[in-house]
């Protein structure tokens, strides 16, 4: 599904601002036709935002069950003729929408975009109600899965994955026109010859054209500096760049592929796809860009502040990335959802490499009695996670593949965190969607990250991933404080994971810190025993070939639920949830740079 885009042929209307919202916990919404007029006692609510820490009160923030947001917009009056779309870029996690009374789309899943062609139900120059009822309860045939209670003070929704339930509009809104023959989709897979100097890219590209098909399509591509570098009549074909410049880690350089449907000379639709050429491999265990072994240095991030709660947000976007140099890191996950588009663009400009994640996380059981000492149940069964749930999570990996496979800055897709997978059950739940991800996209790795609960030797899925991503936690949530020990028993187990002759990614290795909890003898908590955890990991890392990256758990403190083992969230963060570095973020800079502070000294960009 191609994003709304202001083109020669098209045009947006953001419908972000404050919306009106109602909260519906009984789901007496629907019955009551709230969308059949203006919302009554409706409250304003930003879109896009979390509903949940926008309102100093407990029933919003811990809500269950139906939110409800209406606003209304005028379709601009040139857009007589044209097809009109009306398009969600996400709604967490699943959402009705109607335009005046007419239902028109219904979507499973918080976080990739729905639309729905709305062309007939709207009057150019006319104002539009526009009504949807955001649901966010999660189930075991949810992404994530979660579980709703009956409690003595209403339902109570429990869940299985280690950060806040935010929920709500998280993204941005568009109505948008396009004509009625349209470009629907672009695929790109690039390629290239020869070394640099005399080197040839290749760019194989399909375009999909929807409406009238009939007409022809013709295809430009532009380097950075707008010069017309090669052209292609048809939907499909292969470009040829002569002295391509790459798109590589750290040079995030981008072509432009313009497809244009003509008909004679006349210009019907024209769609823009940014395309960086590049290729992704791996060999034995390298993982390789552009024919070069790559290191991953980074994060596992999360879509996560201060009172927007999962809301996207330019100002941080650019903040985190920002950051993200400083530090040295060259990569991040996108832990443990698809984020916004925009980050992925950003992503794409910046030369930062992606670990693309759905939003398969909580899919074990264990984890749960072990860790947080609710009853064990099993994770995959008739009433648990069933055959409804894999194809509410073959969806998922379809959704995000048809958005995210033109980014060169995504390398390797995971298709799922930690679930159960030590299991016969399991490995019967994961092996089609492994064949499936492989066949939606034959260009990229794909992997699912390991959980400490399948250690070398038990995991049923390994054999399916193309690369080894683990998340270890030795010296803190085992062998806690005891960083000998830890290091002992992780070299240990890193050893048997590299004889599987694969690239191992260490996807999550971290300790909760309190920025300004100090030692002297670096005690669990303190900035301290952060830094000395790091340099233990890395200490291992480095004497094992087949670690191809390190992505610390996390970038930044970030919300959780309620637990005791969590003091107002997660706080494994390198920097704060407001995005000051620990103790901990300096080591790494130092590690991953080879700088030493002071950097406020002055300014040390080169
Ligand atoms: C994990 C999870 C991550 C948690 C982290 C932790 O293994 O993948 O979502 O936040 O551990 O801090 O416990």
């Amino acid at each position: 599904m191609l994003r709304p885009q202001d083109t020669a042929t098209r045009e947006r209307r953001s419908l972000t601002g404050i919306w009106d919202f109602r909260l519906d916990g009984t789901g007496a919404g629907h019955d009551a036709r709230w969308f059949a007029g203006p919302l009554a006692d409706a409250r304003p609510m930003p879109v896009p935002a979390s509903f949940n820490d926008i309102v100093p009160d407990v029933e919003v923030k811990n809500h269950v069950g139906d939110a409800w947001y209406q606003t209304s917009a005028r379709v601009p009056r040139g857009w007589a003729g044209e097809r009109i779309v009306l398009r969600f870029d996400s709604a967490t996690h699943r959402a009705v929408v109607w335009i005046n009374d007419t239902e028109v789309m219904r979507h499973e899943g918080g976080y990739t975009p729905f639309e729905a062609d709305v062309t007939e139900l709207v009057t150019p120059g006319d104002e539009v109600r526009i009504t949807a009822a955001v649901n966010n309860e999660l189930n075991f045939q949810s992404l994530p899965p979660g579980v709703v209670q009956e409690g003595p003070r209403g339902r109570k929704q429990t869940y299985f994955h280690d950060f806040f339930n935010y929920a709500g509009i998280h993204r941005p809104v568009y109505l948008y026109a396009t004509p009625t023959t349209y470009v629907s989709d672009i695929t790109v897979v690039t390629d290239f010859d020869g070394a640099a100097g005399a080197r040839t890219g290749k760019v194989s590209y399909d375009v999909v054209v929807s409406g009238d098909g009939s007409q022809d399509v013709r295809v430009l591509l532009r380097d950075a500096d707008g010069e017309v570098v090669a052209t292609g009549d048809g939907a499909s074909g292969e470009l040829t760049v002569q002295d391509a410049h790459l798109w590589a880690p750290g040079d995030g350089y981008l072509y432009e592929l313009e497809a244009q449907v003509v008909d004679g000379d006349a210009l019907v639709d024209s769609y823009l796809q940014t395309v960086g050429i590049r290729t992704v491999e791996v060999r034995g265990t390298q993982f390789l860009i552009n024919g070069e072994p790559f290191y991953f240095t980074g994060f596992g991030k999360h879509e996560d502040q201060a009172v927007r709660g999962k809301a996207h947000d330019d100002a941080m976007l650019v903040h985190d990335f920002e950051l993200l140099d400083w530090i040295g890191a060259n990569s991040f996950r996108t832990s443990h959802y698809p984020y916004a588009d925009e980050v992925y663009d950003y992503a794409d400009r910046q030369g930062i490499v992606v670990i693309d994640e759905t939003s398969a996380v909580g899919q074990n059981m264990g984890v749960m009695s072990g860790m947080m000492g609710m009853p064990a149940i099993e994770t995959f069964s008739p009433e648990t996670i069933n055959d409804e749930s894999r194809e509410v999570h073959a969806q998922a990996i379809r959704e995000l593949i048809a958005r995210d496979k033109n980014h060169p800055s995504i390398v390797l897709w995971s298709i799922a965190n930690e679930p159960e997978s030590a299991s016969d059950a399991s490995r019967e739940y994961f092996e089609p969607l492994f064949a499936l991800a492989k066949e939606l996209d034959t260009t990229r790795p794909v992997g699912f990250v390991n959980v400490m609960l399948s250690p070398f030797g038990t995991c049923k899925l390994a054999e399916f991933s193309d690369v080894i991503m683990l998340n270890r936690y030795y010296g803190w949530y085992v062998d806690t404080g005891d960083l000998e020990v830890a290091e002992e028993h992780w070299r240990a187990e890193l050893q048997g994971w590299a004889s599987l002759d694969k690239p191992i990614i260490i996807t999550e290795y971290g300790a909760d810190t309190v920025a300004g909890l100090h030692s002297t003898t670096a005690d669990p908590w303190t900035e301290e025993f952060q830094s000395a955890y790091l340099d233990m990991n890395h200490r291992v890392f480095d004497s094992i070939d087949a670690v191809v990256g390190e992505q610390v758990w996390n970038f930044a403190d970030f919300q959780t639920s309620q637990m005791v083992f969590r003091v107002d969230g997660n706080k494994k963060g390198a920097f704060t949830r407001d995005r000051r570095p620990k103790a901990a973020a300096h080591l790494l800079r130092k590690r991953w740079t080879g700088k030493s502070d002071p950097s406020w000294a002055g300014s040390d960009r080169d």
